[in-house]
């Protein structure tokens, strides 16, 4: 909306020529999420706390976690407000992509609202079909439109991470494809939950180096020198993973440990969909398993201990997702955290040296 309302304002006034450039906006758009959610933050903690939607923490996990019992959740609300306020405020509007993020974050947003809305009040939150289910249908109508309203003739090939000449076309299997991208990202996001600020900081991570790839991808002499396929429209995604830069960091403030606030499905969700949804976009969905790597090495881990389980009647790790392993084998929170941290700024480093290494 300042971008419309703003920049029009270049003709009689040059200074507003900044209104332009992505870069400005991103950097904008970042600050505006982050002066939100420092404004917002408290308030919304103390109106959770008076409303009692505090986590009830499951017997059956590490000891500690019993001294979380009564931490506010939902704190995803937060996040949401940053990352569409300021969506609206600094994107150009006229951007499909812009409306198609903005899509994937409200309706999953909505989905991990209504689970948490279950689970506290009726002590039992959506089934997993029923939650599946809606994943799927939303993550489908993504998929099927950007399908069928392709930015170029590349929409169905894959960029493969360290090899230019090899694009396979997945032609009409594209669409199963994309919504399994969706739904594992934000299901793996949802996974590695677990700990505080554990979830948030490889999302910021992740955020950040698709800041980069879409500016990159939407910008055609770049793309062209990196050999990138360059979809025209995607660097107006550049603000809105700033925007999710800035929401995470805000959120971080109060989730650092040890949290005043849990994010819930609330904002797992949501922000499992938006970084997925960006991925398909700018036309790097492999790459995503390797910038958002820490999320498949959560996710794994839940699959091999359920399967090791079901088969040989025994477990690979202490407990799983992978973060339980650690705990249980006497690792302190933070250090946890810290070091999950640390991979996936090196799963993010890896990630991007790929545009350069093929
Ligand atoms: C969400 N939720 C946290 C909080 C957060 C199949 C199975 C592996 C599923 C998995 C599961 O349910 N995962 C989904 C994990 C929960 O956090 C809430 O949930 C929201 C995210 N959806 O925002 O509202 C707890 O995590 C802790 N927490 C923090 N700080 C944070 O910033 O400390 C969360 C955010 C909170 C708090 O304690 O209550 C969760 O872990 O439940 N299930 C599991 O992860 C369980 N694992 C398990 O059963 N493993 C088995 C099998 C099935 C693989 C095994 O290893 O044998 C563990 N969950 C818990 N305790 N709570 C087991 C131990």
């Amino acid at each position: 909306m300042l971008y419309h309302l703003l920049y029009p304002l270049h003709e009689r006034y040059s200074i507003f020529n900044v209104f332009r450039y992505i870069t400005f906006r991103t950097a904008y758009a970042m600050l505006t999420a982050l002066l939100l959610s420092f404004l917002l933050g408290p308030w919304l903690i103390d109106r959770l706390r008076r409303l009692r939607v505090g986590e009830t923490i499951r017997e059956l996990g590490p000891q500690r976690h019993q001294l979380k019992a009564g931490t506010p959740t939902m704190g995803g609300l937060l996040i949401l407000l940053a990352l569409i306020v300021p969506t609206l405020l600094w994107s150009d509007l006229t951007n499909r992509y812009v409306w198609v993020v903005l899509l994937a974050t409200v309706s999953f947003g909505l989905i991990g609202f209504a689970d948490d809305y279950l689970k506290l009040r009726k002590k039992k939150g959506m089934s997993i079909r029923l939650k599946f289910s809606l994943q799927i249908l939303v993550a489908a109508a993504i998929s099927l439109y950007l399908y069928y309203f392709p930015a170029n003739s590349y929409t169905s090939e894959l960029t493969v991470p360290f090899l230019k000449n090899f694009r396979p076309n997945l032609s009409w299997f594209y669409i199963p494809f994309a919504i399994g991208v969706i739904v594992g990202t934000c299901n793996g996001v949802n996974l590695t939950d677990g700990l505080d600020g554990l979830a948030i900081g490889p999302l910021i991570i992740s955020a950040m180096a698709f800041m980069g790839i879409s500016y990159l991808a939407g910008h055609a002499s770049f793309a062209n020198y990196l050999m990138i396929i360059n979809v025209k429209g995607a660097g107006e995604l550049t603000i809105f993973c700033g925007t999710m830069v800035g929401a995470g960091l805000g959120f971080l403030w109060f989730n650092a440990y040890p949290a005043q606030v849990f994010m819930g499905d609330t904002g797992s969700l949501p922000l499992g969909a938006a970084l997925g949804t960006v991925a398909i976009i700018t036309k790097h969905e492999l790459l995503l398993a390797i910038v958002g790597g820490l999320f498949v090495i959560e996710t794994l881990s839940v699959i091999i201990q359920v399967c090791s389980f079901r088969l040989r009647g025994r477990r690979v790790f202490n407990m799983a997702p992978i973060h339980h392993h650690y705990e249980l084998k006497g690792w302190a929170e933070p250090k946890v955290i810290v070091r999950f941290w640390i991979i996936s700024i090196i799963l993010a480093l890896i990630s991007l040296s790929t545009l350069k290494l093929r």
